[in-house]
């Protein structure tokens, strides 16, 4: 566990400087429509806004899980835990979540539903964040639950839903059940665009952006664009330029 975080962390570092980095390109085909996310307006491509889809498995495209927590009965001695949530005579778990490049304090509790508290400003008191987020069923595991994850870089929270599940190899796991859409339109015809978090890691940004080119509802090969991919649709050069962390803006260049 402590591993995964460092080296999550390591990686949030490596992008967070990539970002900081990239030169404005000046070819877009036309201004950005916003410049109060200083990441799109600085990176180029035209921005296209999607919209959150509580739902997993958009589209056919693969997923792997993700670690989330251990049920540890006592916070640990170096986790940062300072201030509590007033007892509630519910049994409690404690632990910390990595996710979009970030460990976060989260106490499980075992409530009927199952409560989650989760350190989103990572400040280690856990009365001063949103939630408690309630999870969708009655039972400990398996179950949905969504939790609000802050992208310091964009200046957003943002919705993500897990379906939690203990795993024979110790501790709980998840995949992601959510995911961004929106449409790209090009001479009146509108194609579907899909963000994903596929690797499970709460950052959209390292994940394919799926373009339903040909209308079949299956993100065919070819039609998921790494940064720098580019696509042919209705005869038009279609180039990916990144996808948000937070997967709620894509950037594109037609
Ligand atoms: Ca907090
Ligand atoms: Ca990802
Ligand atoms: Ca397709």
């Amino acid at each position: 566990m402590r591993k995964r975080t460092v080296i999550a962390l390591a990686l949030c570092g490596m992008l967070l400087a990539a970002t900081g980095c990239r030169k404005e390109t000046g070819n877009s085909q036309q201004a950005p429509a916003k410049n109060s996310v200083a990441m799109v307006s600085a990176a180029g491509g035209t921005p296209i806004e999607l919209r959150y889809v509580p739902e997993g498995f958009p589209l056919g495209l693969s997923v792997s899980q993700g670690f989330a927590l251990h049920l540890f009965e006592t916070p640990g001695g170096n986790q940062g835990f300072k201030t509590l949530p007033p007892d509630s005579g519910h049994k409690r778990y404690y632990d910390e979540f990595a996710i979009a490049g970030r460990s976060h304090l989260v106490i499980t509790e075992e409530s009927t539903p199952p409560r989650f508290y989760f350190d989103e400003n990572r400040n280690g008191n856990l009365t001063d964040d949103r939630g408690p987020f309630i999870a969708e069923k009655e039972g400990l595991l398996p179950n949905n639950v969504s939790i609000q994850i802050r992208y310091d870089a964009e200046k957003v929270v943002a919705p993500y839903r897990l379906w939690l599940f203990g795993s024979p190899m110790g501790g709980v796991r998840f995949y992601p059940v959510c995911h961004w859409q929106g449409e790209l339109t090009i001479d009146g015809r509108s194609h579907p665009l899909v963000a994903f978090d596929g690797n499970a890691d709460g950052d959209y940004s390292n994940d394919p952006l799926a373009i339903d080119a040909n209308g079949n509802g299956t993100a065919d090969d070819g039609e998921q664009l790494k940064p720098g991919d580019e696509i042919t649709i209705d005869g038009k050069q279609v180039k990916l330029v990144a996808v948000s962390p937070s997967g709620l803006t894509v950037r594109l260049i037609w």
